[in-house]
């Protein structure tokens, strides 16, 4: 009864920004994300009949309290679709450079959802996983699957048509994700808190929700035709759509820095120099910037040179969710 799964963490290019349900995690908006190479977590899952509780040990070391609580809530989802009580010693390592901006949320639960449903013996297609994965982080959905993935939002109260779907596979279209990390230290409102409060006092919520799906379905096409520069100009307006949202909440906030706003400007700076780079940012001050791996070098060395920048990491596409051999860890 012990199972080993790996899932990538992934990026998105049209952002899930806002719950019709928080307990279903069930999205206001359809989205779409690529699965990155680099960044990944794996989890080993194990049930015991001697367990009190659920054990869960992260790069090595135990962890109790809310991390553990969290795990336990969604392991109870899985228990209970198994129709099984028992407990289960979970050990994940991480391979999420939390300083970029990674959400190790994305890979954490997509590879527990995989592990987990694996090891107590449930037989669950793709599409019944990323709906698993979903009700423990939301864009954890979209990393079950590799290459560019869409999350559609449905329409069910309970959330039976709210799932990820692959639109193109990763060595379909190569791209390459520049991931900044910036010298920077301040606390962040997490995205969770961060969505909710703007869903319910922003004044521009409305005005994201009146104009994603189109992004959305321009991002679709774009990537259809392997139209690299329209679809960076979409993804590059979504983010700031997005970062604008939070401007008009109560208590109002925003996640970029000063840094933040230096690597954008380069970025600009660049386009105008007839380089095609886009940038995306989530709820962080790091930035993720998308160009052609033809001009991977020229972009990581501009962005190496600003002061502000530590340093600078390059993804491509990467695979969706794999199992290892339950010796791997
Ligand atoms: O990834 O409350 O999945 O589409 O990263 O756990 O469901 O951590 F920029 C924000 C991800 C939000 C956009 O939120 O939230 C995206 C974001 P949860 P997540």
């Amino acid at each position: 009864m012990k199972a080993v799964a790996k899932a990538h963490t992934n990026i998105a290019l049209i952002k899930y920004w806002g719950k019709r349900d928080e307990q279903l995690f069930l999205p206001m908006n359809n989205n779409l994300s690529i699965t990155l190479d680099k960044f990944y977590t794996t989890t080993a899952v194990q049930f015991h009949e001697h367990l009190q509780e659920d054990h869960f040990i992260l790069n090595g070391e135990y962890v109790d309290g809310d991390e553990t609580a969290k795990i336990t809530r969604f392991l109870d989802k899985i228990r209970s679709r198994a129709g099984k009580s028992l407990f289960a010693e979970v050990k994940s390592e991480n391979q999420v450079p939390t300083a970029a901006g990674f959400a190790s949320s994305a890979s954490g639960f997509a590879a527990l959802a995989a592990a987990a449903t694996k090891a107590i013996g449930l037989d669950v297609d793709d599409r019944t996983l990323s709906q698993i994965a979903r009700q423990g982080s939301g864009s954890a959905c979209r990393s079950i699957y590799g290459g560019y993935v869409e999350w559609q939002k449905g329409e069910q109260s309970d959330g039976s048509d709210s799932y990820a779907k692959p639109i193109l596979g990763e060595k379909d279209w190569d791209v390459s994700i520049l991931s900044v990390m910036l010298v920077s230290k301040k606390k962040k409102v997490l995205s969770r808190e961060g969505m909710k409060r703007t869903v319910e006092t922003s004044p521009f919520y409305s005005g994201w929700l009146e104009t994603v799906e189109t992004d959305f379905l321009d991002a679709k096409e774009a990537i259809s035709k392997r139209d690299f520069e329209a679809l960076g100009s979409i993804l590059e307006a979504n983010a700031l759509k997005m970062h604008a949202t939070t401007l008009g909440a109560n208590p109002p906030f925003m996640y970029w820095q000063s840094a933040t706003i230096e690597v954008m400007e380069l970025v600009q700076e660049l386009r105008l120099a007839g380089i095609q780079a886009y940038f995306t940012i989530d709820a962080g001050p790091n930035v993720k910037v998308v160009c052609q791996p033809k001009d991977e070098q020229a972009v990581y060395e501009a962005l190496k040179e600003l002061s502000v920048v530590q340093d600078v990491l390059v993804c491509h596409p990467g695979p969706g969710i794999s199992y290892l051999p339950s010796t791997a860890l």
